[in-house]
């Protein structure tokens, strides 16, 4: 990549798939074009390289047209890791447990979260039989973490920032029932999350994308 062709990063602040994808390219110290988008009202242009129509899509400058685009987080995490890993997010992480872990999170764990969060379009009355089978999942991250700094091991890596973005919806839909869950381990850890620098860095407020525009430096 030529000094100054960053990749094109289409992004949501809020969606937590946007969110662990720009955890994994701030870490990776990888430079983006970040296009701000809004979800009611996707811009022709990136409609045009998200296949599925969700963000985040990383569009690289240099690459063969049949591997350009990146339309998932978790590729994109891996990506800009395998680029530059200084943090050691993969360190000691295999690849069986990097699925399995993924396959929890993005499966079970997200389509209760999306049940319970979100009961208003889905079943109300079921809200809470959602919430019970994503707090079972929590606690067997809970005891994880009881064992090991991070659910990476020992210290947080890509599973732990994979996860945070969603652990901290989980409590925004109701903070007063979360804090009052018996999960220690898990609160001080998504605690240490919300407090952190790169949150904070990450959760910068950029303007919409506008057609033309090139975005903003991420
Ligand atoms: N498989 C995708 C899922 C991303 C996803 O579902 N993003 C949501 C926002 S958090 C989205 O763009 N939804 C499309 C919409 O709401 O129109 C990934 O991991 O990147």
């Amino acid at each position: 990549m030529a000094e100054g062709e960053f990749p094109v990063f289409w992004s949501f602040r809020r969606c937590p798939y946007a969110m662990r994808a720009r955890l994994a390219l701030k870490a990776a110290g990888q430079r983006v074009w970040l296009r701000e988008i809004l979800l009611r009202d996707k811009p022709a242009a990136f409609l045009a390289v998200a296949s599925d129509g969700t963000v985040p899509v990383l569009v690289l400058p240099d690459a063969p047209p049949d591997a350009a685009v990146i339309a998932e987080s978790r590729d994109i995490m891996l990506w800009a890791l395998g680029r530059a890993d200084p943090q050691g997010w993969l360190f000691g992480l295999s690849s069986a447990q990097i699925d399995a872990h993924f396959d929890q999170l993005d499966g079970p764990f997200k389509y209760h979260l999306d049940r319970y969060k979100y009961a208003s379009r889905f079943d109300r009355a079921e809200a809470a039989e959602h919430r019970r089978a994503a707090a079972e999942i929590a606690k067997v991250w809970d005891q994880r973490l009881a064992a090991q700094p991070a659910l990476s091991g020992n210290r947080p890596g890509l599973l732990d920032y994979a996860s945070l973005p969603f652990v901290r919806q989980f409590r925004i839909a109701d903070p007063p029932w979360f804090d009052a869950q018996d999960w220690p381990h898990l609160a001080s850890w998504l605690t240490a999350f919300l407090e952190s620098a790169q949150l904070a860095a990450i959760m910068e407020k950029y303007p919409l994308w506008q057609e033309g525009e090139a975005g903003f430096v991420f």
